[in-house]
């Protein structure tokens, strides 16, 4: 063996058993407690003012500041608006530390790149027609009793309406399921508290089952929907069949939220244009952002969804599209949908964390109207109804239902909790947090009166939604609040006409009027609307594969994953198999040579087992790359119809060798003057180690 050689596995051999190197630390363990020196106070002090920070700030910046090498307590997981993803940040550090590819392919994670009829580009389809992008809005994790378990992520794409199952133990998407009603939806996704559905709330009201009919037909032919998607979690999937939906007028729906402890068996939905509003500026008719908001109040939509549950079992839904529908008229007759007026186009609904309260942010009503369980129960059992809409469906007394009215300022959206009986809501207009507080049982929680409005912190600029730790479970953490300000103007240095978002941390711990905003990010890869905040220690991730060979579609060792020892090409006329190793630093086998016009099916298996060693493979002008993470195992396959040679290659830095991590495709040419060489059927030996 050459020295060179020699030299050069050693080299492999290093970066082989890196992860069991040693001199990799982290720091996990609390620091000693700190005493700064004389000295390191005048240096700090040096530095704070050589930079203009002031004693803020150095608070701001210890609160935030991760070591190198420390953990963050919390993890966000925020939809990815129209890059059509979900982004994974660390709190209270703000640093991202994944975008996991959902409606969107992303040539990274390998998603939606594996050659011809690749699973990701397949579920992509509507219609037979690939839509390769999506308007996530609405992130939801799995929840137990209420709570986030870190097992699922569920994903709505406001645009296509369609609806995503990450799995949390690989963080990757596993399933979309396309809406068979409606074309577009808003309020997705939501769970009910053990995650029985992931519910898909409609909102632009359309003829269902993808119909048509012109506007003058609006209320005759257009509707609503929600749809309640049957999670199946043994299996890791939305049970389609055993999945369905209930009819609603054409109201647009907006956010819905389920009800848990005292609301649990219900949920909630506000909606805007109960004026039906058909819009046609162009025909000289009131814009639909006029039209839509003439009338005083817009209904908040209250579903029984267990009694909906047993009506759909009972077979009493009707089918639109092949998909069960329980109509407005079975809603009406069975007590399944009720409604309560609500003040001037409301966007968020929220449900406090013991469930008594839906909070309504209406964003042309300087307050917040918040709903009680109980006198919901009891207006529905006394039959309070101040009326019936067109439809038929009951409207609830405002006065019996409602418990509180709280103004908070201008624009509210969106609303989240605390564990010290304070809620928070997002203010667009005013541009602000607003803190207040809750009554009832959490009236003792805090010193001040309660339906107060108690603080509001400026942020910038134009929040949206707003996310606190665990804020919208049975038991939310506190401590720390994202602002998910929409527009960033000054905060950074400038990227063109097009800024970044503004997720700004707020801390909350403190009570009273102290909420200070502690850090911005720009967020510069899409239009976030919600996110959601879980304790980092509830996920139960994988560092690796459990096994090599394995197909993260069907998360089990896969029966076609190759073996070492087992690699080659194989052909049956003009079939080709590829078989295929990857381990630090080479492909097995190195060659592939085919013919022009062959089919082949290309079969990996990264037989790594080391935390991180991933490998990429391409192959470049056959749009082919793969992410090949520890032990996983991928296919992929593609007509050879363009001639030539190709070199394929390692898309990670994976090694010191791993430039050499390569090979070729050799794709003969049709009628190339040599006949075809009988490419090998026998097993290829095993490289070099
Ligand atoms: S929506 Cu974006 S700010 Cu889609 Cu939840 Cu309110
Ligand atoms: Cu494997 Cu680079």
């Amino acid at each position: 063996m050459s020295l060179v050689l020699a030299a050069a596995m050693c080299m492999g051999v290093v970066a082989e058993s890196h992860g069991q190197d040693t001199r990799r630390r982290r720091r996990t363990e609390e620091a000693k407690p700190v005493e700064l020196t004389p000295a390191q106070v005048a240096e700090l002090t040096r530095l704070a003012n050589e930079r203009k920070l002031n004693a803020d700030d150095l608070m701001a910046a210890a609160k935030t500041f991760m070591p190198s090498g420390r953990h963050d307590d919390y993890v966000l997981f925020s939809s990815g608006g129209q890059s059509g993803q979900v982004f994974a940040i660390g709190v209270p550090s703000m640093r991202l530390l994944r975008s996991i590819s959902v409606f969107t392919p992303e040539s990274w994670q390998g998603y939606g790149f594996a050659g011809d009829n690749d699973h990701v580009i397949e579920s992509l389809k509507i219609n037979g027609k690939v839509v390769a992008w999506g308007d996530t809005h609405h992130p939801a994790l799995s929840e137990t009793k209420g709570d986030y378990d870190g097992e699922w992520l569920f994903i709505g794409d406001k645009a296509n309406a369609r609806v995503a199952v990450i799995d949390l133990r690989d963080w990757e998407t596993k399933q979309i399921v396309k809406n068979p009603l409606t074309i577009s939806d808003h309020g997705a996704a939501f769970v009910t508290p053990n995650t029985e559905y992931v519910i898909e709330g409609g909102q632009y009201a359309t003829v269902l089952g993808y119909g048509y009919a012109p506007p003058e037909e609006y209320k005759k032919s257009y509707r609503g929907m929600v749809t309640l998607w049957k999670f199946d979690r043994a299996k890791g999937r939305i049970d389609v069949a055993n999945s369905f939906a209930l009819e609603l007028p054409p109201y647009w729906q907006d956010l819905a939220d389920a009800g848990k402890n005292a609301s649990d068996g219900w949920f909630f939905i506000n909606s805007f244009n109960v004026e039906m509003a058909t819009g046609g500026v162009e025909k000289g008719n009131p814009p639909f952002e006029a039209g839509a908001s003439k009338r005083d109040t817009d209904y908040l939509h209250i579903v029984d969804w267990k009694k909906a549950e047993a009506v759909f079992k009972a077979g009493k839904a009707k089918a639109i599209n092949g998909f069960p529908v329980i109509t407005l008229d079975t809603s009406a007759a069975e007590g399944i949908l009720y409604f309560a007026p609500e003040p001037k186009s409301p966007h968020g609904v929220d449900v406090s964390p013991n469930g008594q309260y839906m909070v309504v942010a209406g964003k042309l009503d300087p307050h917040v109207t918040v709903y009680s369980i109980d006198k919901i129960k009891a207006a529905i059992a006394g039959k309070k109804f101040s009326g019936k809409d067109e439809y038929g469906i009951s409207v609830l007394d405002f006065d019996a239902v409602v418990e509180a009215q709280v103004e908070l300022g201008l624009g509210p959206l969106h609303t989240q909790f605390d564990d010290k009986g304070y809620a928070y809501t997002s203010l667009f207009l005013d541009s602000a947090v607003a803190r207040w507080t809750l009554g009832g049982e959490y009236a003792k929680l805090n010193p001040e009166q309660p339906w107060k409005l108690v603080h509001k912190t400026p942020v910038q600029y134009n929040i949206g939604h707003l996310c606190a730790a665990e804020g919208d479970t049975v038991s939310p953490d506190g401590g720390y609040l994202i602002s998910m300000s929409k527009w960033s103007v000054d905060r950074f240095l400038t990227t063109g006409p097009l800024l970044p978002q503004n997720f700004q941390l707020l801390d909350i711990s403190a009570t009273g009027t102290t909420m200070p905003v502690i850090y911005d990010s720009p967020i510069g890869v899409g239009e976030p609307h919600y996110c959601q905040m879980i304790k980092a220690d509830k996920l139960k991730s994988w560092k690796v594969y459990p096994e090599v060979g394995w197909n993260p579609h069907t998360q089990r060792l896969d029966p076609n994953a190759p073996k070492k020892g087992q690699e080659g090409v194989k052909r049956d006329g003009s079939n080709v198999l590829v078989t295929m190793t990857a381990i630090r630093s080479h492909f097995t086998p190195e060659h592939v040579e085919i013919q022009e016009g062959d089919h082949v099916t290309w079969r990996i298996t990264a037989i790594e087992t080391t935390q991180d060693a991933t490998h990429g493979f391409c192959i470049g002008g056959y749009n082919v790359n793969l992410s090949l993470e520890p032990g996983e195992y991928a296919e992929f396959s593609f007509v050879a119809d363009r001639p030539g040679t190709y070199p394929f290659y390692c898309t990670e830095f994976c090694s010191a060798l791993h430039l050499e991590m390569m090979g070729y495709l050799h794709v003969k040419p049709r009628g190339a003057a040599e006949a075809a060489p009988a490419v090998p059927s026998t097993p290829v030996a095993a490289g070099s180690n």
